[in-house]
């Protein structure tokens, strides 16, 4: 899927415990008024997570997580958004789709779980985001071990992208993404920023999650994750810059604001 610009999914976690906005929109009233914002201020995708992925997070059970986000995916459907649903769950995906999601954001590519190879090939319409996932959360920084980042990240996505076409997923569902704070330390983190052209030889839309990440505190000193806003949205007009396909991102119209002026000097 080609966009003229880069686009914004925004996240929406209904999580007690995100990094950046855990608790802040954890009951359905606040997940909804936080997703009507978003859309007024020019959203393209919604992106509902109800597990956290920050490092050392536990897994929630199957039931809580279905719990948290379809009651929203299915209101967000109801107001017209184009909306995602972060899972590794394929059964998760499968209730979200049949709520009217039309993307699966899948932080293990596949990985965590067998059947949502199955689920996303049964599913021609949805678009799948892939991306680079090593181990769980308790445990991927132990895995944040590489010779060439680059490198094993664009075999280890190869790889993937091989297997789900393999289980019958069409080439024109998938979206890749290097995962960004995904068993990588900061350098690992730049090093695939300064290099996402070479992922991009893959020949499929790149996703990038950088927003108030960690790696963009360390470099300003910026604990709170709301201290790392500007350099995200300084981020996020570089990607646009590069041509990136979508952004995933807290806040919405500074990165609209950053893509839409970098359009206009490409004009
Ligand atoms: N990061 C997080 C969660 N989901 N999905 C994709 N595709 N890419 C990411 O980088 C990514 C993700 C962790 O951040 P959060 O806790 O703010 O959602």
């Amino acid at each position: 899927m080609k966009a003229d610009r880069t686009l914004v999914m925004g996240i929406l976690n209904v999580t007690p415990d995100s990094f950046a906005d855990g608790g802040k929109h954890f009951d359905f009233a606040s997940a909804i008024t936080r997703a009507k914002e978003m859309i007024a201020e020019g959203v393209d995708i919604i992106d509902v997570g109800g597990e956290s992925t920050r490092p050392g997070a536990d897994r929630v059970s199957e039931d809580e997580e279905k719990d948290r986000v379809i009651p929203v995916v299915t209101e967000l459907v109801e107001l017209g958004a184009v909306v995602s649903i972060d899972t590794m769950r394929a059964s998760t995906a499968q209730a979200a789709i049949g709520a009217g999601a039309t993307y699966v954001n899948d932080v293990s590519g596949g990985l965590a779980d067998p059947d949502m190879a199955k689920l996303i090939a049964k599913n021609p319409s949805i678009q799948y985001v892939v991306m680079h996932w090593r181990a769980h959360s308790a445990t991927m920084q132990d895995a944040a071990v590489y010779e060439d980042v680059v490198v094993e990240v664009k075999q280890e996505l190869d790889d993937r992208v091989t297997a789900l076409l393999g289980a019958g997923v069409n080439a024109e569902q998938l979206i890749l993404d290097p995962g960004i704070g995904f068993a990588k330390n900061a350098e690992h983190n730049w090093e695939l920023l300064r290099n996402l052209d070479r992922l991009a030889l893959l020949g499929y839309p790149l996703l990038v999650g950088a927003s108030r990440k960690r790696f963009l505190g360390e470099l300003l000193g910026a604990n709170s994750p709301d201290d790392r806003e500007f350099a995200s949205v300084a981020l996020t007009s570089q990607l646009a810059q590069a041509g990136i396909w979508g952004v995933r991102t807290h806040s919405v119209k500074p990165h609209r604001d950053a893509i839409a002026v970098v359009e206009e000097l490409n004009k």
